[in-house]
């Protein structure tokens, strides 16, 4: 393996948990139509964009709906959504990130965001933590939603390295795929069972440390 360069990073999942709050607009914008969505089914949503998220809702509810409407009920979600993050604060910063960030700067290694979504931006600066990343790819920048590996591609090209210098962290099984397709190293963070795909699963930052995980590589 080549000496890791940068490390790209998915938002959500991963930095905060920002899934509850999707899971609000998604499960407000279904009862409105007339239906309910699971805490299961909201999980097979991580890590996918708004139009494809929409799209997985409107199929798992049985609705046909016009592109016009598509675009204005996943337009309703976000404005839901953006009244439910509008409070978050660095406190919702999931355990062991910051030290994370830390340990990664201390070696001089860059960090990039690499995120599905187009609020990713204003979550970052809600969390006070804007100022650790060398660079930001975000769902405003890709075409291709994960699993493919446009988003990584684009944040190991903005850090001026190759995919393989690069390390993937995921919380999503899309995501991981979407590392390894990019050819970066995958660490997934959580479910063992969800993202065996991953090179490596960790349950959590808190529970290893950066150079225990480049020791792995
Ligand atoms: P938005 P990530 C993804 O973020 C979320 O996991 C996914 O649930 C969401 O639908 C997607 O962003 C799009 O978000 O509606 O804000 O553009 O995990 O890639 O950081
Ligand atoms: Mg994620």
């Amino acid at each position: 393996m080549a000496k890791i360069k940068a490390c790209l990073f998915d938002l959500d999942g991963v930095i905060c948990d920002t899934a509850k709050y999707h899971y609000l607009g998604w499960k407000r914008l279904a009862n409105e139509l007339g239906f309910d969505i699971t805490h299961e089914f909201n999980e097979t949503l991580k890590g996918v964009n708004r139009m494809d998220s929409l799209d997985r809702i409107l199929e798992f509810g049985n609705i046909p709906m016009a592109e016009e409407d598509r675009i204005s009920w996943a337009a309703k979600k976000n404005e839901w959504y953006l009244e439910y993050v509008q409070e978050m604060k660095p406190t919702e910063i999931l355990p062991g990130v910051l030290k994370v960030f830390e340990d990664i700067k201390a070696k001089k290694i860059k960090i990039c965001l690499g995120s599905a979504s187009k609020n990713a931006k204003l979550i970052l600066e809600l969390l006070q933590i804007t100022h650790y990343f060398d660079d930001i790819i975000d769902g405003t920048m890709v075409v291709k939603g994960k699993p493919h590996p446009e988003v990584f591609l684009k944040g190991a090209e903005a850090c001026g390295v190759k995919p393989k210098e690069c390390i993937v962290f995921e919380d999503a099984l899309e995501g991981v795929k979407a590392g390894q397709a990019a050819g970066c190293f995958t660490v997934g963070i959580g479910d063992m069972k969800t993202l065996k795909k991953a090179d490596m699963v960790i349950s959590s930052f808190e529970d290893i440390s950066f150079q225990e995980i480049l020791d792995c590589i």
